[in-house]
Formats: C-alpha cells, structure tokens, sequence
C-alpha cells in the first residue's frame, strides 16, 4: 500500500485535474475473444465470461496497463482502476464472486504501478489512482417484480458489503482515493458509502471519497427519481472530496443540472460526460474539440474542479481537455447551510422563516383503526390510499408507524416503505419513520434514498444509548426527532424539558458534532382537559419550551404530536379541531416548525364560533381553573358530527357570492357546480365570477394566511377549488369572447412556472383574466426550467414574460 495521501486536496485548491476516459472503448479496440478473457487461469471456468472486462486486471494486466499508460500520456491527473463491475454483485453474473477481492487488488496494482511511473517521469504533476467502485447491476430503491411493488433485487445490507469487499480489495491495491460512480440510486450509493466506512475501519484508513452520479434523462433525475436537490441532501451526510454527474448525456445536455449542483453542493465539484448522446449503432461520436468546447462551459464559469470523461471518450478527448484546463481557476464549494434539509424525491428545505411544515399522522397504526386494519389484513395498496389522501390534503411528511403487538413492526415498515417508494406522488415527500423500536427505525431508513427524520429517540436510556443511536442515524444520513425524555422519565414543566433538550443538543453538537439543524425537538405535547389539575398547564408549559428552543438552541427545529392534546374530547371533532387551531395559532407565533397530525383536520381559527373559542382559548392558555369543566360541559352540548351537519345546511341560506366564496374558503368542491351554475345566470360576464367571489375568497384566504390562521393543507385545498371554478368557467369565458368577434390585440404574455415549483393556480388565474382582457397569452407549464423560458419568449417574440415561483 503506497498511497498519496494528503495531497490531492490541496491540489484542488489551486487547479483543475484530468480524469481519464472510458475503459470499455479502450478495450473494445484490442477485438479480445473468450479465450483472451479467461486466459490460462481460467480457461476451464464454467460460464462465458467475454465482456467480464474487470476480469481482465487478472488475464491481460499488459492490455489494462497500456490503456491506463495512455490516458496518463494524454493528461490524466487521475486514473480509475478497472474494476467498475467488481463487487460480488454484479461478479455474480460470471460467477466470479469469490474473485472480487483479488480483482480489486490487482486492478489497483495495475494502475497503481502506471501512476508511479508517471509521477516519477515528472514530480511536478503528482499522478492519483482512484478505485472504481460501480453502481452494481441491482438497484434497491425499484421493485423488479411487477406484482410485487415491496420486492428489491437487493437490500441495503447485501450493498453495503459487498461493496466493503471491494474497497477492501481497492485500499490492500494501493489507491489514493475512491470513487462511487454512476451512482443511479441513491440508496445504493449510501449503502455504499457505509461499506467505504467499514473498510477504512478495518484497515484504520480513511481516503478521500469522490462520488458521481448520473442523470437517466432529460427529467434531471436519477433512475430512482430524485431531483439534483434531493439527492445532494440525501448525501449531505457524508465527508466527500467531490461530488459530480457522469454518463448520461454528453457535456452540454448536463448544464443545467452541473448548474444546480455546483451552486448547492457544499464539496468540489466533477464532471465526466459521455462523448455525446450514442448515434444509431450505439457509437459515442462528440469530437474531442467538440467535447472539450462544452467543458470550457464549466470551467469559464468556475463551476468545476474534476473534468474527464465516460462512455466513448477516448485519450484524444482527454489530451483535447487537459489541454484547455491549464490556466482556470477552480470551483469553490458552496457554504454548508444551516437549514433543516430532507429530501424524498424532491427536496424539503425548512428555513428559519418557513411556513409551518405538516407531517401526515395518519399512516400509524396506533393512531388509525382503518390503517391498523389494513396493514394487519395486508392489504397495502388500500393502505397506500391513506398516505396518497394525506399528501393530497396538503402533507409534506408523511409519519409511518407499525408499532402494535400484534404486528412484526420491523416487517411491516420495511414493506410499507417499500410501497411508498414504489409510489413517485407519495415519495416526493420526506418519510418520518416513527417507532418505539430502534430495530424498526434501522430497518426504515435501510429502504429510503431519500434524507428521512427518525421518530424518535431520547436519553431516556442514558447517554450512552443516546449516542450509539445517533451515530447510527448519522451512517444513514437521517436528522431526527429527539424528545424531551430522560432517565428520570417524560419531562411535562417547561424547566425539565428545556433542561433535557439543552443537553441533548449539547451531546448531539458538541460530543458528536453533528449539525444542529438535523434535530426536531418533541417537547412532548400532552393532553389537557383531562379532569386532573396537573394537567391543565401542559399546552402552556410546550409553548414555554418552544420560546427557550428558539432564543437558546439555534437551527434546531420543534414538532410534536398535535392529536395528543385534544385526547380527552375522542369522538368530538369539532372541539378537537378547535383545540388544534387555537394551540397552533400560539405555537406557530412563537415559532414551532412543525407537527404531527390530521391534515384534513384543521379548523380555520377565525371560523371556530365565538363561544367555542372563548372555552378554548381558556383551556389552551390555562387560563381558568374551571375552564376544562366548562368546556367538557360545552362540548356534551355539540355532539361533534351533529354541529357539523347543521353547520352545512346552515351556510347554504346564505346569498351566492357568499356561497362561492365559502366554498372556496373551506375547499368544499360539493356545491360549486350548482352554485357557479346559477351564477352564470346572474352575472353578466363569466369573468366577473372570478373577479368578483372567487376573488373576495382568495384575498380573505390570503389574509388568513399572512396571519397565521390558516395552514397550508387549507391553502391547498382551497387552491383545488379554485382550480375546479375556473374549469367550469373558462369555455364560457372563452365563448363571450367570441360572441363580441374580433379582439383589439394588446401584447403577447408568455407564463411558465419556474423549475423546482409544480403549483400554478395563482398563475392560471391570471393568465385567465389577461386573456379576458385581450392578450395574447401562452403557457410553459410547470417547472420550466430558466434556458426554455427565454428561448420561447425570444421564439414567440412575446412583450411580456410572466413567472409563477
Ligand atoms: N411525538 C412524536 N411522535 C408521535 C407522537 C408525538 N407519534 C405518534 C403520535 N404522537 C402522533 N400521531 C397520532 C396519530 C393519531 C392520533 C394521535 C396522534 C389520534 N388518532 C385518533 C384517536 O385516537 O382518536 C384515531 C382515530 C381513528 O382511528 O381514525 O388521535 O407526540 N414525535
């Protein structure tokens, strides 16, 4: 083992390195049979193994040799050893997985030996070998079985060694560094990663790691569906040299995304394309001039440190551009940030100022009979309709708990999960893993790329168990849920809570040095009204708690389980819902970032009537020792479901415009048919419809809003509505126009709602009513990227352009 350690670093510092180029083209040239792959050694090996080029390290060492001599003559600051498809995965194709270790070896030897000798040949430009390590041929976030949605081909721990086995190999060769390529699921490259960490454990080594992934088409995401955001958060656990995109389309194809990267990845910044897009035959053809013209791309705006190439790049395509590098100045890592970052297929970014985030309770057995049900008689896909409602009501996390007696819970989460990644709507969102039982954490975060938050953990064990369990969540790259518990038990006043949660997040930041964004405090949210008096100040002593969290215990984020609170008014929504309202409305103002609960079940604040409120607001607020009595009382009085079925009734009485606008305000979608309908009759234009109640709704929505009285999934669900109004409305619309003939054109308006946003509801209502008003108007859609909008503005020749963000 000779490796250069230390120094790579340093050179990154000042400029850019070469990588080298693909090794498969290399190896096709020397038109290699059977014969020449198994050479002596193997010539009585029982399956074919032509194309096994790894195997080749072993059999024709002089062909690897001169391949690796060629790339370093072209430029190469870095080679890869050819070991790509080493591991006893994808080795298991051949039937060659006991070799893995020895290939790695060798395959390192081999390169290892060229870099020396080109190092010597010229100190000055140190030569690096970085071990190859691939993707494998299995991806663990994919079913491959179409019946089967929960099925992998393989499971994280599988990954996990054998991809320790191959660093092994790799270290015992000889390279200065390794590099997790190709990288199209996520999962496989944590997996991965926790391999590399017990390698350098075993050999008390640790090498810079390089990791690149690779963009499976114009989507901009990986194979397994993520977006560059959430991928890099789903990384940002790990101490990385690099972080880059390779294959997938050629140089210029990846701008957008080598954009995003450079600009969000806290690490330097790589970049090895394909020799273009493949030509009929399956043939890269990008001239090296060509190619090495897109790379400049990258270099004139300081956004690369690593260049080389993939498949089809050849060393006239390396020597083309190691020529062009001399001379630029490198990238700068971007900051780490300090906000609380999670990631499904799409990212969750929680800033300081950021609304309130909901996470979904409903996916728990403990919480919901119907789910409990489901999962106990398997039937998952019902089951996944519970989490899929909850992300359309408006969820942006979704909790899953399979805690009962009854249940194999470690069982059970790992085939949820399963099924939520099978789902692209429900996995977009950041999965909260909620147990009891670590094992069964453990198992959840083994199935999810995405970044997820534990559920929970505490020193309720003592320190030690606290940070065995950190650490652990840490290897798997997850923030977690810390609750307010220690060994003398569950803290209730506000001293014993802020007292537990300071010192875990000492413990967490300072012992362990993990980021303190990665922690959600639960500050226990227990139920109040229950009759006992000591009881009656819980709310009261959470909201302390969150004041502390926020003036002493920065980034650090709140949540809790809201439906706990209202536990003594079971059976009575309409209490419970206004108990939720009123205790959020405090929270949320003193700055709680999140909470567990029902998303379809929150009442607008400025809607809980009077009297009701009152009696809330003085059970909430402890304001008044009898004031659970005398809501107890109330509540015997409004038998939940009753109220709320008059309630219906009631509001229909009311004038039409008021109507619509309540509709829309509730996000009640039953009546507005019938009631647009009737409007249509009554208004003179179908635009004044909109203009008029629709409107008054959205301004009265915005405003509660702005206030704090209204939370997204209402916001949601009232944007639905207004949606379903405008597509009754707009062929009317569209048919008054007509009727008045001809349009004095007044200018061309393009609207695209910019990448990385999906809503365009507010937009639609715009473009409606320009359109009313003459304008020629045109829309991109959703999540249009920047190059597309101004190129079809310039195309279109349009006067103005509109973005919705
Ligand atoms: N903190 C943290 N995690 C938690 C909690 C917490 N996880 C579990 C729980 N508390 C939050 N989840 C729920 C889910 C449902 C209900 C309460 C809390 C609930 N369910 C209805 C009931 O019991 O009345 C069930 C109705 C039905 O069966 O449909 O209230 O505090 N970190």
């Amino acid at each position: 083992m000779s490796h250069q350690k230390g120094k790579i670093e340093e050179i990154l510092k000042n400029r850019i390195l070469v990588l080298d180029g693909a090794t498969g083209t290399m190896i096709q040239k020397y038109k290699l049979e059977e014969a020449d792959y198994r050479g002596e050694e193997f010539k009585n090996h029982t399956s074919d193994v032509k194309g096994n080029n790894d195997l080749l390290s072993l059999t024709q060492a002089n062909i690897c040799k001169e391949i690796h001599a060629q790339f370093l003559e072209a430029g190469s600051d870095i080679i890869e050893t050819n070991s790509f498809n080493s591991t006893s995965i994808s080795q298991a194709d051949y039937g060659m997985e006991h070799l893995v270790h020895r290939i790695n070896k060798v395959a390192a030897e081999n390169a290892r030996e060229m870099a020396d000798k080109f190092t010597a040949l010229n100190p000055e430009k140190p030569r690096f070998v970085a071990g190859s390590m691939g993707p494998t041929n299995k991806t663990a976030s994919i079913s491959p079985d179409v019946n089967n949605p929960a099925a992998r081909g393989v499971y994280f721990d599988e990954l996990a060694n054998s991809y320790q086995e191959q660093c092994e190999g790799l270290i015992e060769g000889g390279v200065d560094l390794l590099l997790i390529e190709t990288v199209f699921d996520v999962l496989n490259a944590k997996a991965a990663y926790v391999g590399v960490q017990n390698a350098f454990e075993k050999y008390n080594v640790e090498l810079p790691i390089m990791m690149s992934v690779t963009i499976a088409d114009k989507s901009g995401r990986t194979l397994s569906g993520q977006v560059v955001e959430a991928f890099i958060i789903s990384l940002s656990h790990m101490k990385l040299l690099s972080i880059g995109l390779n294959c997938s389309f050629g140089a210029e194809g990846l701008k957008p995304y080598m954009e995003e990267l450079s600009a969000k990845a806290p690490w330097y910044i790589s970049v090895y394309p394909n020799a273009g897009l493949p030509n009929q035959l399956g043939e890269y053809d990008e001239l090296p001039r060509t190619m090495a013209g897109q790379i400049k791309h990258y270099l004139d705006n300081k956004m690369v440190n690593i260049v080389g190439g993939c498949c089809g790049t050849r060393p006239d395509h390396i020597k083309a551009i190691a020529d062009i590098t001399e001379g630029y100045e490198p990238h700068t890592p971007s900051l780490i940030k300090t906000e609380t970052r999670l990631s499904g297929l799409e990212p969750l970014v929680i800033s300081a100022e950021r609304n309130f985030v909901n996470v979904g309770e409903r996916t728990n057995v403990a919480g919901s009979k119907k789910f409990a049900r489901l999962i106990r008689e398997k039937k998952y896909e019902e089951a996944l309709n519970i989490a899929r409602n909850q992300v359309e009501g408006g969820a942006q996390i979704i909790d899953v708990n399979m805690d009962d007696g009854l249940l194999e819970a470690e069982e059970e989460m790992e085939i949820f999960l399963n099924y939520i990644v099978s789902e692209p709507e429900i996995s977009r969102l950041p999965i909260m893993i909620d147990s009891s039982k670590f094992e069964v954490i453990e198992a959840g975060l083994k199935c999810l790329q995405g970044k997820a938050i534990v559920n929970s953990i505490s020193l309720k064990e003592g320190e030690e168990d606290f940070i065995k369990k950190a650490k652990i969540i840490r290897k798997y790259g997850a923030s977690a849920v810390i609750m307010a518990f220690d060994e003398e038990g569950q803290a209730v006043t506000s001293a014993h809570k802020n007292e537990i949660c300071t010192r875990a997040y000492n413990i967490w930041t300072k012992q362990l040095g993990f980021p303190p964004e990665d922690i959600i405090f639960d500050p226990n949210i227990l139920a109040i009204a229950t009759g006992m008096e000591e009881h009656n100040n819980y709310a009261v002593e959470f909201i302390e708690t969150i004041k502390y969290i926020k003036a002493n215990l920065p980034h650090a984020k709140i949540s809790g389980g809201l439906s706990n609170l209202s536990f003594s008014f079971r059976g009575n929504n309409i209490v419970r819902e206004a108990i939720h309202s009123v205790f959020l409305y405090y929270a949320i103002k003193e700055g709680m970032d999140m909470a567990i609960l029902n998303p379809g079940m929150i009442q607008i604040y400025d809607d809980i009537p009077n009297d009701l409120l009152a009696l809330v607001e003085d059970v909430v607020l402890n304001k008044h020792p009898e004031a659970g009595e005398r809501l107890i009382e109330f509540a015997e009085n409004v038998k939940g479901d009753i109220t709320q079925e008059a309630r219906k009734e009631e509001w229909r009485e009311k004038p039409l415009a008021e109507r619509i606008s309540y509709s829309l305000m509730k996000g009640l979608n039953e009546y507005l048919p019938v009631d647009i309908e009737q409007a249509l009759n009554e208004y003179e234009h179908a635009i004044d419809i909109i203009e008029g109640p629709l409107m008054d709704g959205m301004d009265i929505v915005g405003e509660l809003f702005g206030d704090g009285k209204m939370f997204l999934p209402q916001v949601v669900k009232t944007a639905r509505v207004m949606k379903q109004a405008v597509a009754i409305l707009q062929p009317h619309i569209e048919a008054e126009k007509d009727e008045a003939g001809g349009r004095t054109f007044v200018g061309k308006v393009q609207f695209a709602t910019v990448k990385g946003d999906v809503h365009d509801i507010g937009k639609n209502i715009v473009l409606v009513v320009l359109a009313c008003n003459n304008f020629d108007t045109t829309d991109l859609g959703v999540m249009t990227p920047c190059d597309t909008i101004i190129e079809r503005a310039k195309l279109d020749k349009v006067d103005i352009i509109a973005c919705s963000g």
